[in-house]
């Protein structure tokens, strides 16, 4: 059992009056997930008991190839005529522009999509490529070391890095049913911290830094009443054993769901990569009784007609992953997708992968058990 932070009493005891709090508790049970967090969490361990995992694409109901805004589209359901089952999408930038994200993706429609997501029996996810703080600069910015220590307490960026974090909770907890029910999403912060292409990746920050980072994040999430997350953490391919894949995760208490982002760049490295991801997850999962997904992947423009059946799959069927999602089909940069779209010549294959009984798009979640 883990101990009981001290915000949580509080919020407990103030907490207990609040409206729209869809798991009111009384202040003797510590309140750390709301039942809606709970089911979504027990669906994604639960499936591949049954042999399924849900196929997932980010930004998939916002914009795609050839179309921007439109509504009730979907370049992945112009394709086999559903959504994906999870849908992701990246609150990039809207601590600096309030009103939408880096990739130009209004939040008001954000909140929209995941609200009909939710009530269509899918689920959502959320990465965050956070702007660097101490320079201003984006998330990428990896040219100071110091980033992370300046965020954390006592640090130079500290107070304004909890603003941050207050708005990231204030629009998680704005994403509500007619009902007035927070909808449950995945959070996916930090992530690919195996790598050094971010300011919080591995050799901009010492493990007890970016451990220390993960929990800030928690417990201000929590303090805002914002217990309708659950958590990912989301290492890239670079551990090769359980030890380096664990090296700085945050701790069973925080952490709900396993995964990997991994992507091919060349079929056999990518093919042996992830297996290995996955392995090592598999091992993890166990021990840690935690959810495993491929958090993002993806072969950018599909140059393989067979990729879905032949590539992805045989890899995939191996494990007991949750989901599977692929990254963006970007309408403001050339040859930078992910999904197949009406005519691309992976799309008969893509059929073919949403036939399969085990892959799960948002239609199929009313019926899994
Ligand atoms: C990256 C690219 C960028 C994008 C970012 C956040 O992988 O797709 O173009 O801005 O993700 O979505």
């Amino acid at each position: 059992m883990m101990k009981i932070p001290r915000f949580i009493v509080t919020m407990m005891i103030v907490g207990t009056g609040l409206a729209g709090c869809s798991s009111r508790q009384n202040n003797e049970t510590e309140i750390t997930k709301t039942s809606e967090a709970q089911a979504m969490l027990k669906t994604l361990k639960s499936l591949p008991a049954q042999h399924k995992f849900m196929f997932g694409h980010h930004d998939d109901p916002v914009y795609g190839i050839g179309w921007d805004g439109d509504e009730n589209r979907s370049d992945v359901k112009d394709v086999c005529g559903d959504y994906p089952a999870m849908m992701s999408f990246d609150l990039g930038r809207m601590e600096i522009f309030g009103d939408k994200t880096l990739d130009n993706v209004k939040l008001d429609r954000i909140r929209k999509e995941v609200v009909a997501q939710y009530e269509r029996g899918g689920m959502s996810s959320f990465s965050w490529h956070v702007d660097n703080p101490l320079t201003g600069k984006d998330s990428w910015d990896v040219t100071d070391s110091t980033v992370v220590k300046s965020v954390l307490p006592g640090g130079v960026n500290h107070d304004k890095f909890l603003g941050w974090l207050d708005k990231i909770a204030g629009f998680m907890n704005s994403i509500q049913t007619a009902d007035g029910v927070k909808v449950p999403v995945l959070f996916r912060p930090w992530h690919e911290h195996t790598g050094s292409w971010f300011w919080w990746g591995q050799n901009l920050c010492t493990a007890a830094d970016y451990k220390a980072l993960w929990r800030m994040t928690y417990e201000r999430m929590q303090e805002n009443g914002a217990t309708q997350l659950l958590y990912a953490y989301s290492p890239g391919t670079e551990p090769k054993d359980s030890t380096a894949y664990l090296e700085r995760y945050p701790g069973d208490d925080i952490v709900d769901l396993i995964g990997v982002d991994a992507y091919q760049f060349d079929r056999e490295a990518y093919v042996q990569s992830l297996d290995n991801a996955l392995r090592i997850m598999e091992q993890v999962g166990k021990a840690h009784q935690k959810a495993i997904a491929v958090t993002e992947t993806g072969y950018e423009t599909i140059p393989d007609s067979l990729w879905w059946t032949q590539t992805l799959m045989p890899v995939v069927e191996k494990y007991p992953v949750s989901y599977v999602l692929v990254w963006r089909n970007a309408r403001e940069r050339e040859n930078h997708y992910y999904a197949p779209y009406p005519g691309h010549p992976s799309a008969a294959d893509f059929v073919n992968f949403y036939n399969d009984p085990r892959t799960l798009f948002a239609g199929d979640m009313k019926t899994i058990k």
